[in-house]
């Protein structure tokens, strides 16, 4: 061989071989990872986390699969409860509307497989999450929005309702006389509503719905709609779920980012830690004026939840047990 080609030669097996190590390497902290986090132990199984108090979506999904149903359909009714209740201002009927007096829904659904469905400024429509799944289930698509979103929730056999209560109208009404427009921390301490499942196998499936911010400009979309920023499953790693300014949840990236640090090896709680550090310590972070909560789950069924501001809450149900704990602050 002539010293040029063998040159040639050599440099092209020494890369095959600095890739081929590399790509040996990335196998091997693969699997490597996987082992790290084991399959919940079963006894504690199933499980459900959902941000805030909302200890009766939390049973609903507890009820769901002590009957031996899916992860999914357990997120999938435990939303619906809070999406029903015309006393909850921040989802579904009843919802706080926009600028304009519209109640706007978003929500979104993921399962242990990955798939997943969205809805964003969906109108006049009760269960969002719903349509969401239905999404999911029965379109080659991940997201529909408005009109589209909504004559498809018609078509999947969902009643068209009016959606701004009485008591909604009347604090519309009273926000009009100033009009000034300031997220508000932790709204009546019931907010958004983010459920993570864990079902007997180990399972996971989540789910968000929400009426987002009150006031908002019209056609304004949160992070709950969005997969990876209002919520994330990997059924390999864990989940997590985001409640509260959706600008900055979805500037990071936040429900993604968290079950990417767990892969890391962050336990649930260190990684909603980064996660809400991410956010504040941002050149110019204005967090002192807003609030973001994360919830999170990992395959071995251990959960964290952390804010940016005290107040917020983690409904959990385990063991037979729904209970509802204040989440630690960074403030
Ligand atoms: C949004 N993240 O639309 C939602 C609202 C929310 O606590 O969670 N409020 O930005």
């Amino acid at each position: 061989m002539k010293r040029r080609n063998f040159i040639k030669n050599a440099s092209l097996t020494g890369v095959a071989l600095a890739v081929g190590n590399t790509l040996a390497n990335c196998t091997k902290n693969t699997s490597e990872n996987k082992k790290v986090i084991a399959t919940a132990n079963k006894a504690s199984l199933p499980l459900v986390i959902a941000t805030w108090d909302v200890k009766k979506s939390t049973q609903k999904a507890w009820e769901v699969l002590q009957k031996d149903n899916s992860a999914l359909d357990a997120v999938e009714q435990g939303c619906m409860i809070a999406e029903a209740d015309k006393k909850n201002q921040t989802v579904g009927n009843g919802g706080l509307p926009d600028r304009d007096g519209n109640v706007t829904l978003d929500a979104c659904i993921m399962n242990s497989k990955g798939d997943c469905g969205s809805v964003v400024y969906l109108q006049n429509i009760t269960h969002a999450i719903s349509v969401a799944r239905k999404v999911m289930e029965d379109t080659p698509h991940v997201m529909l929005a408005g009109k589209g979103a909504e004559q498809f929730a018609v078509s999947i056999g969902l009643k068209r309702e009016n959606l701004l209560t009485d008591a909604s109208k009347k604090a519309w009404d009273n926000w009009k006389i100033n009009s000034k427009y300031k997220p508000i921390i932790n709204i009546e301490n019931h907010d958004t509503i983010g459920i993570l499942a864990m079902d007997k196998n180990g399972d996971i499936s989540g789910a968000c719905t929400t009426s987002g911010l009150a006031y908002k400009m019209a056609g304004r979309v949160g992070d709950s709609p969005i997969i990876g920023s209002g919520l994330y499953v990997d059924n390999e790693m864990g989940a997590a779920v985001a409640t509260g300014l959706g600008e900055e949840v979805i500037k990071t990236v936040g429900s993604f980012l968290i079950v990417e640090l767990m892969r890391q090896g962050k336990s649930p709680q260190e990684a909603c830690e980064e996660a809400i550090d991410r956010i504040v310590s941002k050149p110019n972070s204005n967090h002192k004026n807003f609030q973001v909560g994360y919830i999170a789950i990992n395959k071995n069924g251990q959960t964290g939840f952390y804010s940016i501001h005290k107040g917020f809450s983690m409904t959990k149900y385990q063991n037979g047990k729904n209970k509802n704990t204040l989440s630690k602050s960074f403030i």
